[in-house]
């Protein structure tokens, strides 16, 4: 069996901001990055765990990202608050943003937040919760860079592009959905190259637009989309919404923009959030209660809700602590000492 250190969610929060302060990212942005990167260990989402800490190293090394930058808020009142992210890695610019979203959305229903000009690596559902934890529905997409060739297509062209969704349940873990629109996440491919384990049929082309499960080759080629020409056509949106609209990057403008997909992606993000309490002039009672039979109808059929095994491996992160391999913990002290 391989050896584990089991390290509780402080400690292992302690070392991770360590780790990206010492290698020069301000004060908000290694508390920040820190926080969601453990956030991925403690819900056993290894794909956006500390395996990605190097990747923000290399990133702050290339000069890609700014370690230093302080986003900058504009809010002018209406339903659209902006923060430029100057260049800073996205969970800062979301720190700044997600108050004044909240506030926004619970006075008009509806507000969105436009993040420009971040780095970005992580993954949505730890902005999503801070949004259901006040009681709000919530939305949250972005480009990447080009990795993915689109349905029919067989070259790199759209992003990994990740969707999403959050609903607030009064007294219970929120309903929170969150994937790539590729068939899986570039992590996960690397992940797989890193252990030397074939990927399952059906999620990528090699460089010449034949099927592949070689994780090297994945790489080198293109990820196919989820759902064929439905994950293409919702990853084409989250590009049109969440890169042109906003006038940030779209994934191939990511990837001419970095050179390279060894480095983390340039872009923005857009954030939705909505109150149910709005949308049901004050009575989101009944609302609850549907989406409350809704739930239990279909576990009641024996299927699971979306971010059930991420609440339960929480719930045991935060009880007994997180174990990390021999090799990630060997991993981690080198950077602590680098
Ligand atoms: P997964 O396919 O692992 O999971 C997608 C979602 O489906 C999760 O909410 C998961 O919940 C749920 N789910 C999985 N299996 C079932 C099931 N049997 N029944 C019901 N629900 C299920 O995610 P991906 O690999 O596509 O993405 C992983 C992460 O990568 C995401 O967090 C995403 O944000 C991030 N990402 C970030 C990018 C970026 O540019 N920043 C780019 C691409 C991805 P559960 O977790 O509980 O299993
Ligand atoms: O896993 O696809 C991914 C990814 C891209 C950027 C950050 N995560």
């Amino acid at each position: 069996m391989t050896p584990t250190t089991t390290l509780s969610v402080p400690r292992l929060t302690e070392m991770v901001t360590g780790i990206l302060a010492d290698a020069g990212l301000s004060d908000l942005q290694a508390r920040t990055v820190a926080e969601v990167i453990v956030a991925g260990e403690r819900d056993a989402c290894k794909s956006h765990g500390i395996y990605r800490i190097e990747g923000c190293l290399r990133t702050l090394r290339a000069g890609k990202v700014q370690g230093k930058a302080e986003p900058v808020l504009t809010d002018d009142g209406s339903a659209v608050i902006r923060v430029d992210a100057r260049g800073a890695f996205s969970p800062a610019a979301f720190a700044i943003g997600a108050p004044v979203l909240a506030v926004r959305a619970r006075e008009l229903g509806i507000a969105a937040l436009a993040i420009n000009s971040c780095t970005h690596f992580s993954a949505l559902w730890p902005e999503i919760e801070v949004l259901t934890d006040q009681g709000l529905a919530a939305l949250a997409m972005c480009p990447s860079y080009a990795t993915v060739a689109p349905a029919g297509g067989s070259r790199p062209l759209l992003g990994t592009n990740p969707l999403a969704f959050g609903w607030p349940r009064p007294g219970k873990p929120p309903y929170v959905f969150d994937f790539a629109t590729s068939v899986a996440a570039r992590g996960e491919i690397e992940l797989h190259r890193r252990s030397g384990s074939p990927l399952p049929e059906g999620w990528a082309i090699d460089g010449d637009g034949a099927p592949t499960t070689d994780p090297t080759s994945a790489l080198q080629g293109a990820m196919l989309t989820f759902g064929g020409h439905k994950g293409s056509a919702i990853s084409t949106m989250i590009e049109l919404l969440a890169g042109a609209m906003i006038g940030d990057l779209t994934s191939p403008e990511a990837l001419d923009f970095l050179g390279s997909t060894d480095l983390l992606p340039h872009h923005g993000e857009l954030i939705i959030a909505l109150s149910p309490e709005k949308f049901s002039a004050g009575r989101p009672g009944a609302a609850f209660d549907r989406a409350e039979r809704l739930f239990e109808a279909i576990v009641g059929q024996g299927a699971r809700l979306p971010s059930q095994r991420r609440f339960t491996a929480r719930a045991r992160s935060l009880a007994e602590g997180i174990d990390l391999t021999a090799d990630e913990m060997a991993g981690l002290e080198r950077l602590a000492q680098s």
